[in-house]
């Protein structure tokens, strides 16, 4: 289906819809459910379940039960933090400080969590989502002071360590027939495991447990292990050489986490690992072959501009050079990027740019050099030179929050290499010159805005080898917008306004029950082939959806009731060399 009068009439309609939803959050209290940047907010979900004491009780101190404080304690980590802060000090959300909350009093807590603010507070209490005895009970646990969740050093992550079969017992060649290059990990969200599913025969390989809510895969530089990292901030690594995949080792590294990445550097490859968490807000350096936790820094410190110290600093994206042997890591509530030197961790060198405060994800230009990554609630787009090790432009992407994943690179038929970003907030598709040499006026501007299907976009994505850019939008709160994904051609961008083909993905699935939404395309090895998850409730069937890149016809549905809520999947070839 190429572009007609159908597919302009749903992405009208979708941008209908998501305006209506902005504009009405202008007028009255924003609802997380219907608005994609709102019902994107991180959620802490692990920390929710973490047992915490009344802090002491001081005159003046509302009551609450021990049983209501633990109800608010996590409903609090698991609807607020994301915003607010875990202690409270506010992120994109204002602060909740006792010494904000006491002289504001009961009654104004009371009827700001029941009635929201025009300014994104959500009206927790008149949408339902809060009963009446909740909503009291949060107003008199924000006069109290702020749990404070542990801390998570050394100690406790030498005691979550577990090396399961040690290298010395490992097998020392590949002992399964499995195409690892052509490898999928996919991850299934709510089943806290990961599928690995052969990228020929659709089979899958193996079911891995893994952590909660598993979040992202990524793979060692030599391809044969994967590491796998779940919002309970549990690591898992899994080697592929073993007759079926199995982990070899797994740590915790901290109680909420998103990010984990090895060392790519050439001379360095497998030599190390690090992951990243939101609380404690800190990363860690550990032995790429047994995850032994090495070096463990704290990300708490100054924010970039004002220089006030902000006390949780969440670690987001984390990338590895190719240029240096440097992790590069996001850090999001300071705004700073770090180049973290592991070639002397005794002696660690740690380069801090400034970028702009709340990074979230990212990714690299095709060339490997740059990595370009969204400061979400800022609009902006920071590009670090990872060769020279500095800041090479910070630019605005023109939408409304920037969600690249990692991005896709294209090579513009009018303005050479570009790196796409699609938006959360929006249907805008941002399009950056990428090509300092071959096309100095464009370099690291926006050379041109796409329009897709509209808000809630959480993943653009092609391959050096495909003629196509995939935009979806799974946040968008219209069902049939959310479960397609918007086609443009790349020979065609030149044209003064790019048409797109819209891909019914989630009726390609054939699933009857639910409102499944289309997420996070995939290319296989060759780049012949998108897959494409069709992401369902829990209890529900969802699938993986696979496109053909050339016809863009349906190719393949993989169905099996194993595939519990797949979100991301991770192509070994493409994630270990950032093919995208
Ligand atoms: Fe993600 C990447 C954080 C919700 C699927 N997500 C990332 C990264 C971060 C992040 C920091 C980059 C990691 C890196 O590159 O090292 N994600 C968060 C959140 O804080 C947030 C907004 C809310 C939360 O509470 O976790 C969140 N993410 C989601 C989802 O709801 C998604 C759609 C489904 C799921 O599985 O949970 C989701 N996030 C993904 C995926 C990637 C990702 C698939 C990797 C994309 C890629 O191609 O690299």
């Amino acid at each position: 289906m190429s572009i007609s009068s159908l597919t302009r009439t749903v992405a009208v309609g979708a941008l209908l819809s998501l305006t209506a939803s902005l504009v009405s959050a202008q007028d009255k209290p924003a609802d997380h459910a219907n608005s994609p940047s709102g019902a994107y907010e991180p959620s802490m979900t692990t920390l929710g379940q973490i047992k915490v004491e009344i802090p002491g009780r001081k005159p003046g101190d509302p009551v609450m039960t021990p049983s209501e404080y633990q109800t608010s304690n996590q409903i609090y980590f698991e609807r607020c933090a994301g915003c607010h802060g875990v202690l409270r000090k506010g992120a994109t959300g204002k602060a909740l400080t006792t010494d904000i909350t006491r002289p504001n009093g009961f009654e104004y807590l009371r009827d700001f969590i029941t009635y929201g603010s025009p300014v994104g507070m959500p009206n927790w209490g008149t949408s339902g989502d809060m009963t009446d005895e909740q909503v009291d009970a949060m107003a008199r646990y924000l006069l109290l002071e702020p749990a404070v969740p542990p801390e998570w050093g050394m100690a406790e992550m030498r005691d979550s360590w577990q090396l399961i079969v040690a290298p010395a017992d490992r097998p020392t060649e590949k002992m399964n027939d499995i195409d690892i290059d052509n490898l999928f990990s996919v991850t299934l969200r709510d089943a806290g495991q990961v599928a690995l599913i052969d990228g020929a025969s659709y089979e899958i390989k193996a079911i891995i447990d893994t952590g909660y809510a598993v979040h992202i895969s990524r793979i060692s530089a030599s391809g044969r292990y994967l590491f796998v990292i779940g919002r309970d901030a549990l690591v898992n690594m899994i080697d592929l050489w073993m007759e079926t995949p199995a982990t070899v080792a797994k740590i915790k590294v901290g109680s909420e986490a998103r990010s984990v990445e090895t060392s790519k550097m050439k001379g360095w490859e497998d030599k190390y690992a690090i992951a990243g968490s939101y609380w404690p807000p800190q990363y860690v350096i550990m032995d790429g072959d047994t995850l032994e936790p090495l070096k463990i820094k704290s990300t708490r410190g100054m924010i970039f501009d004002t220089q006030e110290f902000h006390p949780e600093p969440r670690v987001a994206a984390i990338v590895a050079s190719h240029y240096r042997p440097e992790f590069i890591v996001n850090v999001k509530e300071t705004g700073k990027i770090l180049l973290v030197d592991y070639s002397d961790i005794k002696n660690l060198k740690v380069t801090e740019i400034e970028a702009e405060r709340f990074l979230h994800d990212g990714g690299f230009d095709s060339t490997k050099r740059y990595f370009l990554t969204a400061a979400n609630a800022r609009g902006k787009i920071a590009v670090i030179d990872t060769k020279k090790g500095e800041l090479t432009a910070l630019l605005d992407s023109e939408g409304e929050t920037p969600h690249p994943g990692r991005g896709a690179n294209l090579n513009h038929p009018v303005y050479g290499p570009v790196w796409a970003t699609s938006h959360l907030g929006d249907d805008t598709v941002a399009l950056i010159g990428t090509d300092p040499e071959g096309n100095p006026d464009h370099a690291w501007k926006m050379v041109q805005q796409l329009y897709a299907l509209g808000g809630g976009s959480l993943f653009v994505k092609s391959h050096p080898t495909s003629n196509h850019l995939y935009v979806d939008a799974p946040l968008n709160p219209d069902a049939e917008v959310s479960a397609s994904v918007a086609v443009f051609k790349v020979d065609e961008l030149g044209q003064e306004e790019p048409e797109y083909t819209v891909l019914p993905i989630g009726e390609w699935a054939g699933i009857a029950e639910g409102q499944p939404r289309v997420v996070q395309g995939e290319f296989n090895q060759e780049g012949n082939e998108i897959w494409f998850s069709v992401w369902n409730g829990a209890n529900l069937e969802s699938a993986i959806v696979v496109v053909d890149d050339k016809t863009l016809e349906m190719k393949h549905v993989i169905k099996d009731e194993r595939l519990i809520t797949p979100t991301g999947k991770f192509n070994v070839f493409n994630t270990r060399g950032d093919v995208y």
